[in-house]
């Protein structure tokens, strides 16, 4: 029976109502009704929505509890990109920023207004409001393209899923982060320990986590926020970032409370510093701060370096230590056969993170460091690097404690495999010479074959890896190709959908590119940056292997060390077999071209010169310096060799700049590099 008048006006005045007591709750933070009455309207509503489902509008409250599960998300082209920040770490670098935006803007010392807001450590999307209504929304993903996950973002309970107010723009795209508040996580994971369920290691992780679910119910019932931080044009007359989140504001868009206006360099490191003393306090998870210059206008006359840009910063606070006891000392061999000494440690809450092992590099950073087991260390945990041990408090060592000698604590034999061990001329590593009879080196070499910038076989990490290995399934990576359901229903934790997204994924990865296949083979020496040499200059497998160590010589960028290395992994006949194998079960590239066509490509002006990134720089990421670089043609190797041209070093810097100055190779820094890619 359709709605009656009485009905239709009863539906949208509660609404109306759900929707007013959700924003005073979810974004003004002032409860306005007990729970429970709020459930009773809200339960009022979708009964008269299922009796009369003509009268479910697109932004009800109830389609907040999410529909059904997708089968996968679409991905959504971002019609302006999402750009990227650049960091800085130290006054310095804000000084530097500010002196910049100073000579671009002809302003004189502490006379730019910044905007200043917190770095909110969660997950970049945008959200697209179509006159108003919210119509779909994505994840960053490279900045290009994004996943949709609009679905699940409408269960968001502090998203409007309409505007409110006036002068509301026909097409708004607001862009901003997805995180879950401090308390919420506890909660959560609190939540998740009792349901058995798998805790999450910090807000972060299970934000990215909830949003990324298939079965929107499941986001629904997660803690998640939003926070508006900017728009992808601008459609509305502001004058200013601030005037422009105060409207954002206006229209119902949460934005963050600790927003501020301030002036000059003074102005940000006296925000750097409150907001530094009030992070505990924060409801949420902060890496750090942020700074826009906060005059529209200025912003655009500075543009875009790169992917990020000038007008930008985020000024991250420092890397995170504690200190933990050393409990043992374990050996992890590598891909390659190294042999890299692990510390376990009494677990500690490090930035975020609980850790339960930092890395020890070698034997001489043993020794230097002069790390014991049952130490107390100091360990630091910086952004994406690995955990390290920093040094020991000598004060608190055992009187029994003694010296670590590696190789005398493995016997000098390999932990996973039992094989001889090595220490090449000239490495102060120890490798296993077991090869892939080394089960811990054929993992690792599996793992690094379904890798992400390899073939990229989604779902195949190194746990996995490790069950297919130990269970006798798989050998080589041609055994991928040969796995089916029934053997996969044999391992333990693997039902049948995983089975068969697993199956999928590496169906998907057969077809590959000729760089990426070359990558995944594993050779050593031949990192991505080698790889795409190489398939430039062959254009196609078959004379790649075939070449001998003089026509290999000729790839540019290619030196004795990795022609020896390539001309090694040839010469093994299983290695070949592999290969053999794999375009047998089905892998192929459909780029292979002549070398001739590839070579006539045109060259940008760093074409030839290869480039190695070392240590923090001030304003560019690592990623945003090699596609600079890479843009022109330029090449970013991995590791420093004689044929290195520059050298780009920024704090911190280690090995390899020790490595350039012995090879006499030219290092230079941040503004040098900016200075050779503008010319
Ligand atoms: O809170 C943040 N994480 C945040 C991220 C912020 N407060 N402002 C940001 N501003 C931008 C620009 C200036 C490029 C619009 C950002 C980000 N970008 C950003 N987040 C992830 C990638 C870029």
């Amino acid at each position: 029976m359709p709605a009656s008048r009485a009905e239709a006006e009863r539906a949208a005045a509660l609404r109306a109502e759900i929707e007013r007591h959700n924003r005073a709750y979810y974004v003004l933070d002032q409860p306005t009704i007990p729970d429970a009455e709020y459930d009773t309207l809200f339960r009022e509503l979708q009964t008269l929505e299922s009796a009369h489902p003509e009268l479910l509008t697109a932004d009800s409250p109830t389609q907040r509890i999410g529909g059904a599960p997708l089968p996968e998300f679409g991905k959504l082209t971002h019609r302006v990109p999402m750009l990227s920040l650049n960091n800085a770490f130290s006054e310095e670098e804000v000084a530097a920023f500010d002196r910049r935006c100073r000579e671009s803007l002809g302003a004189a010392e502490d006379s730019i207004d910044y905007a200043v807001e917190p770095k909110f450590d969660g997950l970049a999307v945008t959200l697209i409001y179509d006159r108003g209504l919210f119509v779909q929304g994505a994840t960053r993903g490279d900045g290009t393209t994004g996943e949709d996950v609009t679905q699940n973002l409408r269960t968001v309970r502090n998203i409007p899923l309409h505007l409110t107010g006036v002068q509301i723009p026909a097409r708004l795209e607001v862009r901003g982060e997805v995180l879950i508040p401090r308390r919420d996580f506890e909660r959560l994971n609190a939540q998740q320990r009792e349901l058995g369920g798998r805790e999450f290691v910090n807000p972060r992780n299970a934000a990215a986590g909830s949003l990324r679910q298939l079965d929107p119910k499941i986001t629904a019932a997660r803690p998640l926020r939003f926070f508006a931080y900017g728009v992808a044009e601008i459609t509305h007359p502001a004058a200013s970032h601030s005037e422009l989140m105060d409207q954002l504001s206006a229209w119902g868009l949460p934005v963050a409370g600790e927003r501020d206006v301030v002036r000059g360099l003074t102005g940000l490191l006296g925000y750097y510093a409150r907001i530094g003393a009030a992070r505990e306090r924060l409801p949420y998870d902060i890496d750090g701060v942020v700074y826009k210059v906060n005059r529209l206008a200025d912003q655009e006359q500075l543009g875009f370096v790169a992917r990020a840009p000038r007008f930008a910063i985020a000024h991250k606070f420092p890397a995170q230590e504690a200190t933990t006891r050393v409990l043992a000392i374990e050996v992890q061999v590598g891909r390659t056969g190294a042999l890299t000494p692990v510390a376990r440690l009494a677990p500690v809450f490090v930035g975020g993170v609980t850790l339960t092992n930092a890395t020890l590099h070698n034997q001489d950073e043993i020794a230097r460091k002069d790390v014991r087991i049952g130490d107390t260390v100091i360990v630091r945990r910086a952004g994406d690097v690995i955990p390290e041990v920093v040094a020991v408090v000598p004060e608190l060592r055992p009187q029994d404690a003694q010296p670590y000698d590696l190789l005398a604590a493995i016997g000098r034999v390999c932990p996973a495999c039992g094989s001889r061990v090595e220490r090449p001329e000239d490495e102060i590593i120890l490798r296993c010479t077991g090869g892939l009879y080394c089960p811990a080196q054929r993992k690792r070499s599996l793992a690094h074959f379904a890798s992400r910038l390899a073939l990229d076989i989604e779902g195949l990490g190194e746990k996995l890896v490790g069950q297919l290995v130990d269970a006798g399934i798989v050998r080589t990576p041609a055994d991928l190709y040969r796995l089916d359901p029934a053997t996969l229903a044999g391992l333990e934790r693997m039902g049948e959908k995983s089975a068969g997204n697993l199956l999928a994924a590496i169906e998907k990865s057969k077809q590959t590119t000729l760089s990426r296949f070359i990558y995944a083979l594993g050779i050593r020496n031949v990192g991505e940056a080698t790889a795409k040499d190489l398939a430039r200059h062959f254009g196609r497998l078959e004379p790649l292997l075939a070449a001998d160590e003089a026509q290999l010589m000729r790839v540019p960028e290619v030196g004795p060390v990795v022609a020896a290395s390539i001309r090694n992994f040839c010469a093994e006949a299983h290695n070949l077999d592999v290969i053999e194998q794999l375009l047998a079960a089905g892998v192929h590239w459909p780029d292979a071209q002549p070398a001739a066509v590839v070579d006539s490509a045109p060259l940008g002006k760093l074409a030839g010169k290869s480039f190695v990134l070392t240590g923090t720089l001030p304003s560019l990421t690592r990623e945003a310096a090699k596609e600079m670089i890479e843009a022109l043609g330029g090449r970013v190797a991995g590791s420093v060799s004689k044929k290195t041209d520059f050298v780009v070093a920024g704090a911190d810097a280690g090995s390899k700049l020790e490595r350039a100055r012995q090879l006499g190779v030219a290092v230079i820094d941040e503004a040098q590099l900016l200075e050779i890619l503008e010319q």
